[in-house]
């Protein structure tokens, strides 16, 4: 058989030995790219979409699933959006990268700049960033600026820097509110649906600064207009409770709290996700501390997938909305886990089954274990 019949046999051009696509070949029609923007990848995308069977009994939702977006390549769902920015501002000639950031951002921009050969500059808010994604963006060797302020303080620097009337030329703002960012994200929407093989009933995702749930919106709508899908899902965003519209223009004071990045005073990308909620007859709740701890440790202990707990919102939520009988509950539900439990180490500790003491023997091992 001629290499052209195998190829015709396997149903596509693609020949056998290709490999792990890359995320923005595959999606690439949908995606501002051009034959010029350079082929920038660390490997992302492509994350598994698990079927939770285990929590989806308990809650009664037979069909939950969970995008585990902490598999990408600096643990979070930022990097679909940060490699398409970083990738256009090699194109574009530009020298560095900044971002005010929660720490995924910050992660994500520093992995991608690394490996762009680019200067990076993350500006964090002092002593709220869990420890894992600090250390990212250390190891990869970034600039980190910790201001004495909350995230809405670092992203209303960055935009000073970097869009005012004395723009700093060369520099790359790659937070959400830079569109490619956003473009990239994307994604996640059409693997779910490339997944399924057809759009869910439900999308739930953690909702910061709603960049990814207005991304998510505008990719289900992209596959709906090419005909890859027939209908689109219900949005259903969660914040901490405690975020907008409550703290608006405060400081959020809370360097201990479990998930800073979604209890955002001021949403940069709120309006979008509103129209979001609007147009797929969703809606956008808040879930407590507590709700939320609950989910990321059944998530850990029932499903085996351990996020970090911003992540468990999306978790949280639907639960508490399945309990109220405000959703379908025979429908299919996706929830979005964001980022890694790795991420944030400290969380996790505190809620740790603590290691058993034991003899190095058989008999002190079976006696600990009361075995
Ligand atoms: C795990 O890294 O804002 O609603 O600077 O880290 O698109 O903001 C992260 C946000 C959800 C919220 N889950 O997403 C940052 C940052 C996790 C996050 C969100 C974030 P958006």
């Amino acid at each position: 058989m001629q290499g052209s019949d195998v190829r015709r046999q396997l149903g596509g051009g693609r020949p056998p030995l290709s490999g792990r696509p890359r995320l923005l070949e595959r999606y690439r029609s949908f995606l501002p790219i051009s034959d010029s923007t350079p082929r920038l990848s660390l490997g992302e995308g492509f994350t598994p979409l698990v079927h939770a069977r285990a929590l989806g009994r308990a809650i009664g939702c037979p069909l939950l699933f969970l995008k585990v977006e902490g598999m990408n390549p600096t643990g979070s769902f930022k990097d679909r959006g940060m490699v398409l920015a970083v990738a256009r501002a090699m194109e574009a000639g530009d020298g560095a990268l900044i971002c005010a950031s929660t720490g995924n951002t910050a992660a994500s921009a520093a992995a991608y700049g690394a490996s762009a050969g680019m200067e990076v500059v993350v500006v964090l808010p002092a002593g709220q960033i869990a420890a894992g994604k600090l250390l990212q963006a250390q190891a990869a060797g970034a600039r980190v600026v910790a201001v004495e302020g909350n995230f809405d303080d670092a992203l209303r620097v960055v935009r000073e820097i970097t869009g005012g009337s004395e723009e700093r030329a060369g520099v790359r703002l790659v937070n959400s509110v830079n569109p490619d960012r956003l473009a990239g994200q994307k994604t996640g929407a059409f693997e779910i649906c490339d997944d399924l093989g057809r759009a869910p009933d439900y999308l739930a995702i953690p909702v910061g600064n709603a960049a990814n749930i207005s991304a998510y919106w505008a990719g289900f709508r992209d596959y709906r207009r090419e005909r890859f899908v027939d209908s689109l899902p219900r949005m259903l965003g969660f914040q901490a409770a405690g975020a907008a519209p409550i703290v608006i223009g405060r400081r959020v004071d809370r360097p201990e709290t479990i998930a800073t990045a979604i209890r955002i005073g001021d949403p940069a990308s709120w309006d979008r996700a509103v129209r979001a909620r609007d147009d797929s007859d969703g809606r956008i709740d808040a879930v407590s501390d507590e709700e939320i701890l609950d989910a990321y440790r059944d998530l850990a202990r029932h499903e085996g997938i351990f996020c970090e707990p911003a992540s468990a919102a999306s978790v949280a939520g639907v639960r508490k909305l399945a309990a109220e009988g405000a959703i379908d509950r025979g429908g299919t539900i996706v929830c979005v886990l964001t980022g890694h439990g790795m991420k944030d180490p400290d969380t996790a500790r505190r809620n740790a089954l603590q290691p058993i003491a034991a003899p190095a023997t058989r008999d002190g091992v079976r006696a600990a274990l009361g075995w």
